[in-house]
């Protein structure tokens, strides 16, 4: 399939840490996204620094990295027609008070900051970090 099929999502450190891990994986698999490769880990500071530097000059990146930092996240490359704008319309809206019903932020997101996932939002940004987290011998 080609890559521009792919995106790339977390599970973030308020959800794993909550419990949420199954249930949002369950989601993701129920709305036809197949999995391509997935690790549960953790980032350091300097990683998630690296991760998220198109949003340096935003006024909450310092924050973003000390919470992106603070737990375990699920780290995975999802496969599907139109997965970026799909997955998405699957997560909604940054803030979850805005995400629609029935959305995995919506469902399962604590905050505008602790939002649950995280989804790319190109089909450029998508292969950047998938890349970030994976070399191509672990994608299958
Ligand atoms: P997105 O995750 O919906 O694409 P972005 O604007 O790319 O949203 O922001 C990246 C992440 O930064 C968000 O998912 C959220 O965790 C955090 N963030 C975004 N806006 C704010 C804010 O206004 N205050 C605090 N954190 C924010
Ligand atoms: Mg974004």
């Amino acid at each position: 399939m080609n890559v521009t099929n792919r995106t790339f999502t977390m599970i973030k450190p308020d959800a794993t840490s909550a419990g949420h891990t199954g249930a949002i994986l369950d989601k993701i698999i129920k709305a036809g996204f197949r999995i391509v490769a997935m690790k549960y880990t953790r980032l350091t500071p300097e990683e998630a620094g690296r991760f998220y530097a198109i949003h340096r000059e935003r006024p909450f990146y310092n924050d973003l990295i000390k919470y992106m930092s603070s737990g375990n996240i699920v780290a995975a490359i999802l496969e599907k027609d139109n997965a970026v704008d799909d997955f998405r319309k699957l997560i909604g809206a940054t803030d979850p008070a805005k995400a629609e019903p029935g959305t995995i932020r919506n469902l399962f997101a604590k905050s505008i900051d602790a939002n649950a996932v995280h989804g790319s939002d190109s089909n450029e940004n998508a292969a950047i970090e998938g890349a970030f987290f994976f070399s191509a011998l672990e994608m299958h």
